[in-house]
């Protein structure tokens, strides 16, 4: 007899995209497992520049390895490779994952997470060619946020799926930004901050924001979506394109905020007017409520 399939959990209603949030939903469970063994830096560094951790290692191997198995992903991308794995058969879908983002959190014992991105073409590509996005948080429970662009719902993920249980369980549905935002979390050191940077978060905390910064960006992005506010890594004086990747992080996220009702720049516009010339391309970001990303806006230029 055939062994029966468990359920595929319906995430955002496209079956094939469905399929590829599934492995995300069963693989981060294992990764969560895994990192107690796996804290220690390995040698060399990820193409960023940036070193590396055993955890890093193990994720990305393990999420290249089952995405790759699906039929719809053509290819997969990640911070941790210098170019994209391509499927031996093609597929509709191109992957960039974060495998494990703001790992530099587990000396710690600080949250981490996973960001997904679904493009439609292989990147480096535009945020206009995303067609879903998820990321998984590594916090005290594991949740998992997808959208499809239109809205957002968090899921707690409680491991593999089993029959008649898809493992996870919805925790806020069609999940959108609090009209009153009560929070900022900006990247960067301030001496390296421009003038303009420096400009906008006194801004902000003439508004009494308060700072909520951890230094993991899935974790810094969740405070801004729970309780409204922004979240940006700037431009700095010495690095004007800031910090994070445009394809691994800042596109998928933005993808996600707009769903929630936010907005995404660059600082100087929309964050998907510009497309990146590199896979590993960095950019500013400024994600959060819209009034609040337009008055950053508008105090940069
Ligand atoms: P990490 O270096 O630990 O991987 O993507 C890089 C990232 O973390 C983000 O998660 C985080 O927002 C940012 O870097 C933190 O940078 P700072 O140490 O400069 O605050």
């Amino acid at each position: 007899m055939s062994q029966q399939l468990p359920p595929s959990a319906d995430w955002i209603g496209h079956p094939t995209v469905d399929a590829v949030f599934d492995v995300v939903r069963d693989t981060a469970a294992e990764v969560r497992e895994a990192l107690p063994e796996r804290r220690a830096y390995v040698e060399g560094h990820n193409p960023s520049g940036e070193k590396v951790r055993a955890a890093d290692e193990y994720a990305d191997e393990l999420f290249c390895e089952r995405l790759l198995a699906l039929d719809s992903v053509g290819s997969y991308a990640s911070e941790e490779r210098q170019s994209a794995r391509e499927a031996d058969d093609g597929g509709e879908y191109h992957l960039a994952l974060d495998p494990l983002d703001g790992s530099s959190n587990l000396t710690s014992n600080n949250p981490m997470g996973t960001i997904v991105s679904v493009y439609d073409e292989p990147v480096p590509t535009g945020g206009d060619h995303l067609v879903a996005a998820a990321f998984v948080l590594y916090g005290p429970n594991t949740t998992m946020v997808v959208s499809d662009g239109d809205s957002v719902d968090e899921y707690l993920i409680e491991g593999a799926a089993d029959e008649g249980d898809d493992g996870r369980k919805l925790l806020r549905e069609d999940l959108t930004l609090p009209d009153d935002p009560t929070v900022y979390a900006f990247g960067g050191r301030r001496p390296d901050w421009t003038d303009g940077v420096t400009a906008a978060v006194e801004d902000l905390e003439a508004d009494r924001l308060k700072l909520r910064y951890g230094g993991a960006f899935i974790a810094d992005v969740m405070q801004v979506l729970t309780h409204g506010g922004v979240f940006a890594y700037p431009e700095l004086t010495d690095s004007p394109e800031g910090k994070l990747r445009y394809c691994f992080e800042c596109a998928p996220v933005g993808f996600v905020v707009e769903a929630a009702g936010g907005r995404a720049s660059d600082g100087y516009g929309d964050l998907f007017g510009t497309d990146p010339d590199r896979l590993h391309a960095r950019s500013p970001v400024y994600l959060g409520n819209e009034e609040l990303v337009d008055r950053v806006e508008a105090t940069l230029s």
